[in-house]
């Protein structure tokens, strides 16, 4: 039989975890004890396939070798996806064991005003726009503030390119929530944002990231990558920096020693190859600079879009990207189930096809709702818990950098 030596058994499941009195209004027991309901994941099953493309991939990811753009591609077009997804949990498990990663963290978008127009997007409007939001910073910190009850460890920062909040508006966005909230990491600004911050400001890419980094940012989100193919990038977002301006800047940002995450936007009018281009791309700026944490595939949706003529994704396409995902990014420690975007349900499926990750809280996510998903717009800690236990994973949550965070009855403490 071929396939992974079985695991060892991971401990018992902890003891419920406890909040820190703090914060008011929770209880200081959560009532919802994990306990595994299946058995843990060793893959006793043998690897089976009726394609006969993926034996010498299998043999492949086995021994560890790179797969490359032919392997990628039959990966998409392979009707086999219990075979794709033994490999991707191969993957997933010999890099995580059982463990599965969530957060606790808020969104605020301080303004969805954007100058680009993109077609592929919900959320942006013009100034004068009905619907059209700048949050005063104070506003933004009373946000903040607002989804902090169970202990925040970080906020998610992204907005539109507005044309005219100044650079210090951003500036001191951040030191003032930095001032606030001295223990939350701030994962803020796409690289598309950076890009237009310094074309606004007049500075290069490498200073304005510098002073974001001065002002308290501590990483990046992946959000703006889309699909790098010019062709693809001209119909859904022809106002945005380019793919090479994209990977420009990421790179700038792991530079300087900022990590970043990386997206892919799928689902729309991309073909295989600008997929598997998408993807060899990021791998191969990984390779250079490791400051990539997280990969995260987002599903388009069309909804209320100039694009809401196409179809949604379904189930299988976005558990297939999962799991290419795993098996082509194998230099990226993580690859993320964004619940919100793939639905609950399919991103605890996910965790046994590749993902290793289901992002967090959230707890007010804008940019999908606008565009439709039907997903609450937060989750309490303990469903979190619950989705990856049901799942027959190990919870364990962590901070951006993806330290574990122990909670007891006074304090939430990361593991540096
Ligand atoms: O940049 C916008 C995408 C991104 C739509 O780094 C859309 O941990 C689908 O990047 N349909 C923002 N996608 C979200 C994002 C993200 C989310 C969660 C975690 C992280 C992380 C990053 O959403 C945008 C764009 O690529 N997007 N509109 C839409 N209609």
């Amino acid at each position: 039989m071929e396939g992974p030596e079985p695991r060892a058994q991971s401990p018992e499941p902890r003891a419920c975890l406890s909040l820190p009195l703090k914060f008011p209004n929770i209880p200081t027991h959560c009532d919802f004890a994990p306990t595994l309901r299946y058995d843990r994941c060793s893959m006793t099953h043998p690897f089976q396939t009726d394609d006969a493309r993926l034996p010498a991939i299998k043999d492949k990811v086995l021994v560890g070798e790179r797969l490359n753009e032919t392997d990628a591609l039959t990966l998409y077009r392979t009707g086999d996806i219990l075979a794709v997804g033994w490999l991707a949990n191969y993957v997933r498990e010999r890099l995580h064991g059982n463990k599965a990663y969530f957060n606790v963290n808020r969104h605020i978008n301080p303004t969805n005003v954007c100058v680009a127009a993109c077609r592929l997007c919900a959320f942006g409007r013009k100034k004068d726009a009905p619907g059209a939001y700048t949050m005063a910073l104070e506003e933004a910190f009373e946000t903040a503030a607002s989804g902090y009850t169970e202990a925040v460890t970080e906020f998610h920062i992204v907005g539109g390119l507005h044309p005219d909040l100044p650079f210090q508006y951003f500036l001191d966005l951040c030191s003032g929530l930095k001032q606030r909230f001295p223990q939350v990491h701030l994962k803020a600004f796409t690289m598309v944002e950076v890009a237009y911050l310094a074309k606004r400001a007049k500075l290069s890419i490498r200073e304005t990231l510098g002073q974001l980094k001065a002002s308290g940012v501590d990483s990046l989100p992946g959000g703006g990558a889309e699909i790098f193919a010019d062709r693809i990038r001209h119909i859904i977002c022809d106002h945005k920096i380019d793919g090479d301006q994209w990977l420009e800047t990421a790179k700038l940002a792991h530079q300087i020693g900022l990590k970043s995450n990386a997206t892919m936007l799928y689902g729309h009018v991309e073909n295989d190859e600008d997929r598997v281009d998408h993807l060899l791309k990021l791998r191969e700026l990984q390779d250079e600079t490791h400051g990539f944490q997280t990969f995260i595939p987002l599903a388009f949706h069309p909804d209320n879009t100039p694009l809401e003529h196409l179809p949604k994704t379904t189930g299988m396409l976005d558990i297939k990207q999962i799991a290419v995902s795993r098996l082509v990014l194998d230099n990226f420690p993580h690859i993320k189930a964004y619940w919100q975007m793939m639905t609950a349900k399919i991103a605890q499926i996910a965790l046994r096809f590749g993902a290793d990750d289901i992002d967090g809280t959230v707890i007010e996510e804008k940019i999908y709702h606008d565009a439709g998903a039907t997903t609450p717009q937060g989750m309490r800690r303990k469903d979190l818990i619950r989705l990856i236990t049901e799942a027959g994973r190990e919870p364990i949550e962590r901070d951006t950098l993806y330290r574990p965070v122990t909670r007891t009855e006074t304090s939430v403490t990361v593991a540096v």
